[in-house]
């Protein structure tokens, strides 16, 4: 059996990081295989180019937005080879944050869209996209909001405006409102089954 990739959007402060990093527990527990440090986050800010993303998010840089976007995927195709390998040895890899969210903060700040999506086109396609739904008052509630610079009101409702433009009937929406443990249970409820038939499919699309 090949693994399945499975990615975590959502907004700023929507849960993807503790859901990822929860997520792969469950998966674990149930007997399967993930992939080693999983769940892997972009950006990915170790990274030579992870860091020059992390200078920029954390107000220490100033960068082109194009330049910027380009830094964002640059930071994917890093991995893109290893996540590949991953799946083809059979173990599933959680990733928390993806493409979409190259495209949606992009186009939030003006970007046209068919020129975000470009630099994407070809790396390894998720076989779930679990969507994580917060309102942006419920977002800015939780610990440390304000402290990166998207992290506003205005630029979080443009974001989830793309995220809309760019869901399709195959995203898993899931209401983040909730406690962690109940959130959990809502993903895992909606995800599972879709995890087990990707695995049991030979294909790993691109
Ligand atoms: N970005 C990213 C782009 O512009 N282009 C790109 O291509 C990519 C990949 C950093 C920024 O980069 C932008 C988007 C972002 O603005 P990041 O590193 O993913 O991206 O950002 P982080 O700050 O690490 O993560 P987020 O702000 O998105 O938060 P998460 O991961 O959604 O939320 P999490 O799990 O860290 O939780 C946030 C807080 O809430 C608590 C947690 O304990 C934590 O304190 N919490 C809850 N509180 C109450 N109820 C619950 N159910 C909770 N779940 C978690
Ligand atoms: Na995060």
């Amino acid at each position: 059996m090949r693994g399945a990739l499975i990615v975590f959007e959502g907004t700023d402060r929507s849960g993807k990081s503790t859901q990822t990093r929860n997520f792969t527990n469950a998966l674990q527990a149930a007997g399967i295989a993930v992939a080693e440090h999983s769940p892997w986050s972009f950006p990915h800010r170790t990274s030579p180019v992870g860091q020059v993303i992390n200078a920029y998010l954390t107000n220490k840089t100033h960068l082109h937005e194009r330049a910027l976007h380009l830094l964002f995927s640059a930071n994917r195709w890093e991995k893109a080879s290893q996540i590949r390998q991953a799946l083809r040895r059979g173990e599933t890899v959680v990733l928390d944050r993806y493409a979409y969210s190259g495209i949606a903060y992009s186009v939030a700040k003006g970007l046209p869209l068919t020129w975000c999506k470009c630099a994407d086109e070809g790396l390894p396609a998720p076989d779930v996209v679990v969507f994580l739904h917060l309102s942006p008052e419920a977002a800015a509630k939780r610990a440390d909001y304000g402290s990166e610079r998207y992290e506003n009101k205005h630029m979080q409702t443009a974001v989830a405006k793309v995220f809309e433009q760019l869901r399709t009937e195959q995203w898993l929406v899931v209401d983040a409102d909730a406690d962690e443990a109940t959130v959990l249970n809502r993903i895992l409820d909606s995800a599972m089954p879709t995890v087990a038939k990707a695995r049991s499919t030979p294909h790993i699309a691109s």
